[in-house]
Formats: C-alpha cells, structure tokens, sequence
C-alpha cells in the first residue's frame, strides 16, 4: 500500500516535471521577438548577484590536464543507456531558467559564439574504463552568469533529448574546467558523443556528464528525481 502510494506520487511528480518543463519552454519561446544575442551581450554588464559572482571568482582549485599527445580517441566508448535521439540542430534550442532573471533560449550559432575553452582531461566511468579526451566548448560558468541567477541557487539540474536527466551542486556547474561541450578532439562532437552539447568535467565521474543537454534549470532544493543512475542507488556527488 504505502510503496505504490509512493510510485504513484513520483509518477504524478515526474508528470508535472514534464508539463512544467514544457510550460516555461513555450513561455520562452514565445515570449521574446527581439535577437536573443543582443539580449544576451546586455546582461554581460549587468552586475552578478554577490554569492553566485563568490563562486565564480573565488579561486577554484584547477585540475592538472593532459597534453595533446596523452589523448586516448580509441578509449572513449559510447555508453549510451537508452537511444541516440535524433536532434534538428536548426531548431535546437539549449533552455537556461529555473530561479533567474533572465531565462534563456539559445540557438548552437549563438553559444558558438560565446568564447571557446579548451581542455584535455581524464573521462572516468563506473563501469571500469578511463579515456584522455580533448573537449572544447562553452564555460558552463559563462551560461549561468548570462542567465542571472537568484542568490539562493544551489543546484543545476540538465534535462537529455533522450529522457536522461542529472542534478549537480552549484559550485561543480560552475567550476571552470565544467564545460558545455561540442567538440571532441578538435573535431567536431560527435552525435553518440552528446551533440550537440555535452557537459565534460574533470571534477566529476562520466554518469554526471550529460550528453545531449537541452535544458538547464537552476534551483534552491532538490527534487525527488536526482540522476537517471542516482535514482537506481548510484551516488550523488560522484566528484573525482
Ligand atoms: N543523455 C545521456 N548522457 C549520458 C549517458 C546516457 O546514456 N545518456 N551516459 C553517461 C555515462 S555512464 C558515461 S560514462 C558517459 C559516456 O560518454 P560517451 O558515450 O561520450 O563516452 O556519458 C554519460 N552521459
Ligand atoms: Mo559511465
């Protein structure tokens, strides 16, 4: 009795999950008819909250990458759990929102834009395998300084083209080695790989990088649903 009453309510939780999800998609979509770019190049000299701007000016401790010459291409498998989603990059959209100011809706041309990092780290998964990868991209840093989060952020949640989902805590989504990711070994990102946008991060094992990211939301709490693998019992932080 208690355990279905349990997955109902996560059912009818993870149902609103979706609508809302939708709901302020639409909202975003529809509610703006000036050129995103420009809206965006005006919210760089806006001033940052003071805790979020902390995080991201506070010295965060790097950690050391690898040379061009360490690169494994042939070790990365692809560790996909459910299917490779088909994606028109013509109407991709990544969405930032959640508690913010300013909600995004950005096309690959406009985070193409952006400014490119680049970094070769160590991908590590669970299931035993390790590969030294080139990954170039966006500052995840840079996405949500743009989107103007309220103080009280704590967590990103990132929502897959493929019903993959995961929460990280705020201060890892900002570190500057986290990046949106759309190119891997200076090509390219290919599509079994995440593109268009992938997260990489040297600070976290390879279930946490969420390949094929369309939506971030920034949030004060935590939701029942924490990771397609945490939900199924695999940590949370899962920090290396
Ligand atoms: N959307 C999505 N992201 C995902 C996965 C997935 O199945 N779907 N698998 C995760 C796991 S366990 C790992 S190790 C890496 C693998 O990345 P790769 O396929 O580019 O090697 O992607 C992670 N991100
Ligand atoms: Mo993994």
């Amino acid at each position: 009795m208690d355990l279905i009453r349990l997955r109902h309510l996560q059912l009818s939780r993870r149902k609103y999950l979706t609508i809302s999800g939708i709901s302020s998609m639409s909202f975003l979509l529809g509610g703006c008819g000036t050129p995103i770019f420009e809206d965006l190049v005006g919210t760089l000299s806006e001033p940052l909250n003071q805790k979020i701007e902390k995080l991201i000016f506070s010295p965060q401790k790097a950690v050391p990458e690898f040379s061009i010459s360490e690169i494994q291409p042939e070790e990365l498998i692809v560790n996909t759990f459910r299917y490779t989603p088909i994606i028109d990059i013509e109407k991709y959209r990544l969405i930032i929102d959640g508690e913010v100011d300013h909600p995004l809706s950005l096309s690959m041309a406009e985070i193409q834009n952006l400014p490119l990092t680049s970094m070769i780290i160590r991908h590590i998964c669970v299931e035993g395998w390790a590969a030294i990868v080139q990954w170039g991209g966006i500052r995840l840093r840079e996405i949500i300084a743009l989107a103007q989060p309220k103080s009280n952020v704590r967590y990103a949640y990132f929502k897959s083209a493929d019903g993959y989902y995961e929460s990280w805590d705020i201060a890892s989504a900002l570190h500057p080695q986290t990046l949106l990711a759309y190119q891997k070994n200076g090509e390219p990102l290919p599509v079994d790989n995440g593109a268009p946008l992938r997260l990489a991060s040297p600070i976290k094992l390879g279930y946490k990088q969420s390949k094929w990211v369309t939506q971030i939301t920034l949030t004060s709490h935590l939701t029942p649903f924490q990771g397609y693998w945490e939900d199924q019992g695999y940590e949370w932080f899962a920090g290396i």
